[in-house]
């Protein structure tokens, strides 16, 4: 292993792998996309285990993709191809035959492996048995299971109160195991149970619950296929929910149109080429999006307004545009709304959202002629300091339409982690309904904590701060998902004791409390055999579809446990025999744990029989059935606000985004295929005109910075790379700009970090 020059080892090492550049791509998938799939699984394990591994992805007795939310087909799946790229990238790095085993942790200290790079960290391997470092250690030891569990309650027992510890979950975790884990924190007395979504889609969340009734999507994917048109704001589909691609393809053979919005052109909204089609193959595409506004990065809240303006002039000019029956019967506050509008111009909110008028003009025309809207969305909305307010603007415009609660029309935040959304559902909530604890409560004889608890970024401040020193995470990479990352390192070294439920090796195991443990778990791809049976789990896809997953394949070690079972066997540990919570008898079957399930949480009626049919069921929306569940029974109108930015010379909007060959913290590999970024990652796309102001050119190496409250940030050494993107607009990979995301700059409401609105300085270096 070369050596590595870094800062400290909760940053990524600056060390260069060699860049290379070509042209972005004009066209998603095809024949390159089928080649790398089977380059990452057949290179992580042998012929007939990657075969095995994907022909059951997907599959309705298979499993479930572990990558991202998007939904399978309700109808007929390909037998022999139901996943894309990065779905069997997501298999092949968890499914991989290469194993951590204990002499790798005593031949490398935590500190010598905090200088490799997450790419490489990524590559060893599956952790194979439960490792602890004791107070004062440098490396990592093998421990007993038992002892593992023991060292855990006894930090837990010991605390003055339950707030002081923190439970994390990262959204792979799926039905079964995320009721137990919510069961269990709040049984023990708190409800700081912080998650991933947290920094996602919690905007969509508090938006959609306040305007709709449901923090949810409202479409079904068949919606998509009746769609007249699709807004897709803030996403890349092309690499983070590929299989979208085919659903896109199909809308637009049934005549919908596309409205892409986003800084880059972004190939996967360009075109696609269908791999499971020989056109596909040989390279035939369709053109996806018709029109395409690279909106300045934030810049959404003006340029939906200027369409809600275009659209009521039209209204009023020629009628039929706004759906009036609609607007009275089903919704409030069109007035305020339009009274709203009257205190904007159309020129001021052309140069606030970056684009000409005629832009604007030509995709509003596209809105005004359609019926029937579905509107997209994901990461480009909802990690803004106004993301409540970017949604909250997008569903005015659908309810202008009449476009939620009907066929062909509605809302589709696109979720992220396969079992993002299950895992809310099942209670994995810092701020848990009333009706969840009375629900808890009265299934099992305990109390709930009624206060709510920490989310993300105040769980980060608690450990900071010392108010929580036991930090316990199932799944994700705490450190390196998180804003800030030198200040959540200093608040993770706080604590006394940091555990993690894990399959792979993080940056989040490197940066450790004074004692740390792993606890290595089976994922989705592997058999789980609980009482001589193999198990079933459920998860909840991006459009409240809750099916089966079963694991296929031999785990690479006997030592992994069940995610379930590591919370029967803590709980145990933590409680002894005072629990009022029969623990074992969850593990005889999880039947047990759906039965439990069923009982406390609305819309599981006949839990198991229902998981067990092909395809799985669909949960209740009333928001898809147009009965918006508000305080007011209808859905809101609502007034949003922004802030345009005053950027000085040397200042510079940054955005941190995916490469395709990442899923998260995960690095697959160093190739942004897509963007024409070959073989490093730390790169910063800027427009050709801001390159030229500063007398810089390709090549030049910048150190990135900004202060934010009195403290200056740095994540030293990126590459310059031109690329089409608005001027002073930037871009950056996640999660090697993490450092300069400020822990106390949020969204307003949702509190989730502004992860696509950095405002940094740049220097050259060399
Ligand atoms: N292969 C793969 N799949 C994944 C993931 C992965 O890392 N890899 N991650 C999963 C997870 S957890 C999630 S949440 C999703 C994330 O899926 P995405 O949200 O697609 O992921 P990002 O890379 O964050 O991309 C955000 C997009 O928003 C655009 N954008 C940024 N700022 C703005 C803005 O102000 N306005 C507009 N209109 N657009 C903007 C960016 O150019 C980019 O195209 O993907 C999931 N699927
Ligand atoms: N700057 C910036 N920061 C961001 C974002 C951004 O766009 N920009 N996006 C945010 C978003 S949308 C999200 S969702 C978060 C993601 O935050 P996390 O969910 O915390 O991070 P991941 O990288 O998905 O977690 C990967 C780790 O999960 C573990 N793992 C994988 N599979 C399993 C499993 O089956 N069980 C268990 N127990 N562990 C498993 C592996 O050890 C792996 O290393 O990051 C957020 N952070
Ligand atoms: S679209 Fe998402 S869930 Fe579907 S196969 Fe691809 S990565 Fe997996
Ligand atoms: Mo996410």
């Amino acid at each position: 292993m070369k050596k590595k020059t870094t800062l400290s080892p909760e940053l990524t090492p600056e060390t260069f792998t060699g860049l290379k550049t070509g042209e972005p791509k004009d066209v998603a998938v095809g024949m390159p996309a089928v080649v790398s799939s089977m380059k990452h699984v057949f290179g992580a394990m042998n012929v007939g285990r990657g075969m095995k591994s994907l022909l059951s992805l997907n599959q309705k007795e298979g499993f479930d993709c572990p990558s991202c939310a998007w939904p399978d087909p309700d109808d007929e799946r390909s037998t022999i191809a139901e996943y894309c790229e990065n779905g069997a990238k997501a298999v092949a790095e968890e499914a991989t035959t290469k194993r951590l085993l204990p002499d790798f942790f005593a031949a490398h200290s935590i500190d010598e492996l905090g200088t490799w790079s997450d790419y490489e960290l990524s590559q060893q391997g599956r952790i194979a048995q439960p490792m602890y470092k004791p107070k004062g250690a440098d490396r990592y030891k093998p421990i007993e299971w038992d002892d593992v569990f023991g060292i855990i309650a006894k930090h837990l027992n010991q605390l003055q109160s339950p707030n002081e510890a923190i439970f994390y979950t990262s959204g792979r975790t799926s039905n079964e195991a995320a009721f137990l884990y919510q069961l269990f924190v709040r049984q023990y007395g708190t409800n700081n149970l912080p998650d991933c979504s947290n920094m996602c889609h919690e905007s969509s969340g508090v938006a959609l619950t306040e305007t709709v009734g449901i923090g949810k999507g409202s479409v079904k994917l068949d919606d998509l296929y009746l769609a007249d048109l699709i807004i897709i704001a803030g996403q890349n589909p092309g690499t983070n929910h590929p299989r979208m691609l085919t659903a896109l393809e199909k809308a637009k053979k049934n005549g919908a149109k596309i409205l892409s919005i986003n800084p880059l052109y972004e190939t996967g909204l360009v075109a696609f080429s269908n791999p499971q089609t020989l056109g596909g193959l040989l390279g035939t595409k369709t053109t996806l999006s018709d029109v395409f506004l690279p909106v300045r990065i934030n810049g959404d809240v003006p340029l939906f307004k200027a369409f809600l303006k275009l659209m009521y002039q039209a209204e009023q000019e020629k009628g039929g545009v706004f759906d009036w029956p609609f607007i009275e019967e089903q919704t409030t506050g069109i007035q305020e709304l339009l009274a709203d509008l009257e205190r904007y111009t159309l020129p001021q909110l052309a140069e606030d959202c970056g684009l000409t008028a005629a832009q604007i003009e030509e995709a509003a025309a596209l809105i005004i002629g359609s019926q029937k809207i579905v509107a997209c969305w994901a990461m480009g909305l909802t990690q803004h300091k106004n993301a409540v307010d970017n949604i909250r603007e997008v569903v005015n415009l659908l309810l202008v339409k009449g476009s939620i609660g009907k066929p062909g029309a509605g809302t589709c935040p696109v979720r992220g982690h396969s079992n993002v959304q299950g895992d809310r559902t099942m209670g994995i909530w810092e701020a848990p309904p009333q009706s969840l604890l009375d629900s808890l409560e009265k299934q099992f004889g305990f109390r709930p904590p009624q206060e709510h608890g920490y989310n993300t970024v105040e769980a980060i401040k608690a450990m900071h701060q010392g108010k929580a020193t036991v930090f316990f995470a199932m799944g994700g990479n705490f450190l390196s998902a998180t804003p800030d990352t030198s200040y959540t390192a200093k608040a993770l070294r706080n604590c006394r004791l940091t555990a993690h439920v894990s399959t792979k090796l993080n940056r989040s195991h490197l940066v450790t409390g004074e004692e740390a443990l792993i606890l290595p778990c089976l994922g989705r791809t592997d058999i789980d055999i609980q009482q001589g049976e193999a198990q079933l789990v459920s998860v909840e896809n991006s459009m409240g579809v809750v099916h089966q997953s079963k694991g296929k394949l031999t785990p690479v070690s006997a030592f992994l446990l069940s995610e379930p079972d590591i919370i029967r066997r803590l709980a145990k540990a933590t409680f002894g025999s005072k629990s009022v919570v029969d623990w074992d008898n969850f593990l005889v079957h999880y039947d047990f744990i759906r039965n439990a399930i069923e009982k406390t949480i609305p819309g599981f009626e006949n839990y198991n029989e229902r998981v067990r049919r092909p395809g799985g069921f669909y949960l209740p929306n009333g928001a898809r059935e147009g009965e918006f569940k508000t305080k007011s029974g209808k859905a809101a109108f609502s007034i949003n606000g922004y802030s345009s930015f005053q950027l000085t010379e040397n200042e510079y909007l940054m955005m941190t985004i995916r490469s395709h060959d990442q899923f998260n913290t995960t690095i697959y590999g160093l190739n942004d295929r897509y963007r024409g970024i070959y073989n490093e990652r730390r790169v910063v796309l800027m427009n050709e005109k801001d390159i030229l102001k500063r007398g810089w050119a390709p090549g030049v190496i910048v150190d990135l910075y900004n202060f934010f409250g009195g403290i200056e940030r740095v994540a030293p050494q990126f590459i310059i790379v031109p690329y089409l993107i608005p001027e002073k607009c930037i871009a950056t990979y996640f999660p090697e700009a993490n450092t300069l995301v400020p822990i106390d700059s949020f969204a307003d409401r949702s509190m989730t970090p502004t992860s696509k609105t950095v405002l940094v300085q740049m220097k050259s270096v060399l």
